[in-house]
């Protein structure tokens, strides 16, 4: 499996996922909003809804309101628990996290081709030994990325159907976004539009 280092501790694994597992994941994520529907997460503060839609399943899931972004073990509109985790997310973990202990949290974020997601940190996790593992299903992605500075220089990568991407050990923290979703590049949606998957340990102990 090729991995390809892109600063300390950023690990890209393109096409970890061939075409069927791609398929697999797809059709456990549809398992995932059957019982946990995409909802619409909005801006602290302001109450502006993102242009992506998310979900999660795991133990705990993120969510952002007018009140602030948090981890809590229930869906925002339905109340329910998550569902679980599905297993071709934790052999993911498995494989490509080096950390110890299963993961909480598994965010999946949904692109309509319009949408996109501003330059941002992943810093409301309590626990950042662990690194985050994230990846992509459907069209392809405009990944920037930066260091810990937001004024420091950027790098763009694209993130296709299948792809993985690792932040970790000096990286866990630095600047990202999806500055555009690139039209036209898979099938695997039918209705096209993109799905990232992140994976993270939230707590030391739970
Ligand atoms: C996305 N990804 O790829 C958004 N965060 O749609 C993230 O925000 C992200 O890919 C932390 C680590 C890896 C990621
Ligand atoms: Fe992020």
């Amino acid at each position: 499996m090729t991995a390809i280092t892109l600063a300390p501790g950023l690990t890209y694994h393109p096409d970890y996922l061939d075409r069927l597992a791609q398929q697999r994941l797809l059709d456990a994520v549809r398992d995932v909003t059957r019982a946990a529907p995409l909802f619409s997460p909005r801006m602290p503060r302001t109450g502006k809804p993102f242009s992506v839609r998310m979900t999660n399943c795991g133990r705990l899931g993120w969510v952002s309101d007018i009140d602030g972004y948090r981890y809590q073990p229930t869906h925002p509109e339905t109340g329910q628990p998550w569902p679980v985790m599905p297993d071709q997310v934790l052999k993911a973990w498995q494989d490509l996290s080096g950390y110890p202990q299963p993961p909480d949290a598994c965010l999946i974020n949904f692109y309509e081709p319009s949408a996109r997601m501003g330059l941002h940190q992943d810093r409301d996790e309590e626990e950042f030994e662990a690194p985050v593992v994230s990846l992509s299903l459907g069209e392809t992605g405009l990944f920037r990325y930066g260091s810990l500075d937001r004024k420091d220089p950027t790098r763009s990568i694209k993130l296709k159907s299948g792809d993985a991407i690792v932040f970790g050990g000096p990286s866990r923290l630095i600047f990202h976004g999806i500055d555009r979703i690139l039209p036209g590049t898979s099938d695997l949606l039918p209705q096209g539009g993109r799905l990232n998957l992140t994976l993270r340990k939230v707590r030391q102990a739970l």
